[in-house]
């Protein structure tokens, strides 16, 4: 889908290596290592590589330090909360996505997806955890991190997974341009591989991800609620194959409908509707997978 979803991380193996040794070193003898969870849980995540090749070990994805410890940057700090509260390693890590543990307007997940870094902000903005409660403010994020600290608006990424229609059809979304609170055009949200000759429309929601059931068949509701209309589109392709498409520009769409408008800085969730009559589930329409975005003012 996505450019996102389609990184390859050539050269990860060796650099991990040296990350998890430097970690480890500075760890009690048992103690799990997060890194190697985090990885597992995101494969094809920048966020980590832009610390290890800048800094040479992946301890400041979440520490004040290059050598782990004490010290915690904001998503550090939420991902060790939880941790600490009694969840696995992977669940602390996967129980953070929602947060913006950083406050710089995209969630951890969209920040880690993105490449960018949950944990830290330009600039000396940042504040450090300590496990006895303890903070410092103002802190500058360490030297060195490849990459941006904070995600551009107009970044979009993929995520959740496409409903199969009655056809074996499963609907992906792409975007293009720029989404902007004030420009009026110029950011097209497109839908590929859609059931032919059936009707949809897009909606699209800022509270964030979800993956709820549709029914029980095979989409999942991936924009929690509530969530607005783009408006109807007419069905294009041919009826039982999955030549269908659609494409709409969502500027155009909230220039013309202002309370629809998700504002400048917003982070945006959408994704597509479609009617699918023939679906054996207790539902007759299909969702795709969603894209999920930062508009521009
Ligand atoms: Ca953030
Ligand atoms: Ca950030």
């Amino acid at each position: 889908m996505s450019e996102s979803n389609t990184r390859r991380k050539a050269g990860r193996a060796s650099l991990w290596l040296i990350a998890a040794a430097t970690c480890a070193a500075a760890a009690a003898p048992l103690k799990p290592n997060f890194h190697t969870n985090w990885n597992a849980i995101y494969p094809s995540s920048q966020t980590d590589d832009n610390v290890i090749a800048g800094t040479g070990s992946s301890c400041q994805l979440c520490h004040q330090s290059s050598s782990g410890g004490d010290g915690y940057n904001a998503y550090g700090w939420q991902v060790w909360q939880a941790w600490n509260a009694g969840a696995s390693v992977s669940n602390a890590i996967v129980m953070a996505e929602p947060f913006d543990s950083d406050g710089d307007g995209a969630s951890d997940v969209f920040e880690i997806d993105a490449g960018t870094q949950p944990g830290w902000k330009p600039g000396n903005t940042n504040t450090i955890h300590f496990k006895n409660g303890s903070t410092q403010n103002n802190q500058s994020p360490p030297s060195g991190i490849l990459g941006s600290l904070n995600p551009a608006c107009g970044t979009a990424v993929g995520y959740c997974t496409p409903g199969t229609s009655a056809s074996g059809c499963q609907a992906s979304l792409s975007t293009s341009g720029t989404p902007s609170a004030s420009s009026g055009s110029g950011f097209l949200l497109s839908a590929t591989s859609v059931e032919g000759a059936k009707d949809g429309l897009y909606f699209f929601g800022v509270n964030g991800r979800q993956a709820n059931a549709w029914g029980n068949g095979t989409s999942l509701q991936c924009v929690t609620p509530p969530v607005k209309r783009a408006g109807l589109l007419n069905g294009t392709g041919t009826s039982g194959l999955c030549d269908g498409t659609f494409s709409q520009d969502l500027n155009a769409v909230w220039a013309a409908n202002p309370s629809k408008n998700p504002g400048g800085g917003a982070l945006v969730q959408a994704q597509l509707w479609y009617r699918d009559p023939q679906n054996t589930s207790n539902q007759t329409t299909s969702l795709s997978d969603a894209v999920e975005f930062l508009v521009c003012p």
